[in-house]
C-alpha cells in the first residue's frame, strides 16, 4: 500500500488559536470556584476588553464574572466577588443559576444589552439585563421561557423593532429563531430562521447561535455552534451562515463544513470535553481581525483570531443557498 502523504488532512483554518490558550483557568480566580468558560466579550471606551465570564461554583450553579484586560489577552484584572449573581428571591428563573452571557452595545440607548441563560424548575429561559458600566445592571427578567437559550440582540432595531436571535427547543429539535419587541420586554413575530440538519451532518443534533451576529457590508454573519451525537457524548463544532443585512430573516448562504471544532487537549477534555462554545468577539481597531473567544470543554477561556475578510471570502465560495428554516431545502 503507498504511504499517504502526510500533509493530506490539510483543511482551511479559519481561526488561529493563540499561543497562549487557555487564557483563564478556574486557578487565576480570585476566589474558590469550578471553572470559568463560555464569556461575553466586548471592548470598553477605553479600549479595555472586558470579558463576562461563566463562572461555575463548586455547588454546580453559574454566575457572570467581569474580567478586564488592556492587549485582550493577558494582564487580566478579576472582579474580586462576582460581578452578577443569581438573584432568586427577586427572580425565581435564576434558582439553579445563569449562564452563557452575550454582550450588545446599543447606540441608540447607549447601554450594553445583556442577555443570558436563567436556569431553574422550569428549564433554561432566556434572561436580559442592561448595564452601562458591568458594575450596575437592570434586569428586564425573562423574555423567552423555557425551554429557550443561546440569544443575543441585534445592536440597532430592524425595521423599527429590536431583534433577538434566539434557540428554543422542542421535540421537534432546536432550531435557530428571530423575534422582535418593540420595548425589550414584550416579544412576537417568532420565526424560525435556521434548522439543525439531520443525519450525520455535524450540526443535526442542535444548532444555536453562539456570539452576537456580526453586521458587515454583506449582510450578518452567523457564529453559530453545532452538536452531533455520537456513542462517546456530543461534539460541539462552529459553522457561518449569512443572513440578509436588511432582512435578517433571510439565510442568504450557509457553509456545509464546520469552521472549527475541538482539537487541542484544553477543548478535548475538561468538565464536558469535545466543546469549543464562544458567546463572544471582539474587533480590533484594523476593523477586520476579530478575537473570539470561546470556552473550552466546559472548563477554560480560550481565544483565537481570524479575519473578517477571511470568513466572508470563505462562506461566498464554500456556502450555498439555504432556504431559512421552513423550506424543503432547510432539511437534509
Ligand atoms: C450547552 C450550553 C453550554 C455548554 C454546552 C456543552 O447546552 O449549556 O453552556 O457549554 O452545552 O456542555
Amino acid at each position: 500500500m503507498n504511504a499517504l502523504p502526510s500533509n493530506n488532512n490539510r483543511h482551511e483554518t479559519l481561526f488561529h488559536r493563540h499561543s497562549r490558550n487557555p487564557l483563564l483557568t478556574a486557578s487565576d480566580w480570585p476566589y474558590p470556584i469550578n471553572t470559568v468558560f463560555n464569556a461575553a466579550a466586548t471592548r470598553l471606551r477605553d479600549g479595555t476588553t472586558l470579558l463576562l465570564c461563566r463562572v461555575e461554583d463548586r455547588r454546580g450553579h453559574s454566575h457572570l464574572s467581569a474580567a478586564r484586560s488592556a492587549n485582550g489577552v493577558d494582564g487580566w484584572k478579576i472582579d474580586p466577588r462576582p460581578t452578577l449573581l443569581p438573584d432568586p428571591d427577586n427572580h425565581p428563573e435564576e434558582l439553579w443559576g445563569i449562564e452563557d452571557p452575550r454582550i450588545t452595545f446599543v447606540p441608540e440607548m447607549n447601554k450594553y444589552v445583556v442577555v443570558y441563560t436563567s436556569y431553574s424548575r422550569g428549564g433554561p429561559g432566556v434572561s436580559l439585563a442592561l448595564t452601562e458600566d458591568f458594575r450596575t445592571f437592570e434586569r428586564c427578567g425573562v423574555i423567552m421561557p423555557p425551554e429557550d437559550k443561546d440569544a443575543a440582540m441585534l445592536p440597532h432595531r430592524v425595521g423599527g423593532y429590536w431583534a433577538l436571535i434566539h434557540r428554543p427547543s422542542t421535540a421537534h429539535g432546536s432550531h435557530i429563531w428571530i423575534s422582535y419587541s418593540p420595548d425589550l420586554r414584550h416579544w412576537g413575530r417568532h420565526k424560525l430562521i435556521l434548522q439543525a440538519r439531520r443525519g450525520a451532518w455535524w450540526d443535526a443534533r442542535k444548532i444555536g447561535l453562539s456570539p452576537p451576529p456580526m453586521e458587515t457590508p454583506q449582510g450578518w454573519l452567523f457564529i453559530y455552534h453545532g452538536v452531533r451525537e455520537t456513542a462517546a457524548g456530543s461534539i460541539y463544532r462552529l459553522g457561518l451562515a449569512l443572513f440578509d443585512r436588511e432582512d435578517p430573516e433571510t439565510c442568504l448562504l450557509r457553509g456545509d463544513h464546520w469552521i472549527f471544532g475541538p482539537e487541542e487537549d484544553y477543548e478535548r477534555h475538561g468538565d464536558v470535553g469535545n466543546v469549543v462554545f464562544p458567546c463572544g468577539y471582539t474587533i480590533e481597531p484594523d476593523g477586520d481581525t476579530i478575537n473570539m473567544y470561546y470556552g473550552a470543554a466546559d472548563t477554560c477561556l480560550a481565544l483565537a483570531r481570524g479575519s473578517i475578510k477571511g470568513l466572508l471570502e470563505w462562506i461566498r465560495r464554500c456556502g450555498r443557498p439555504d432556504v431559512g428554516g421552513t423550506g424543503a431545502r432547510g432539511v437534509r
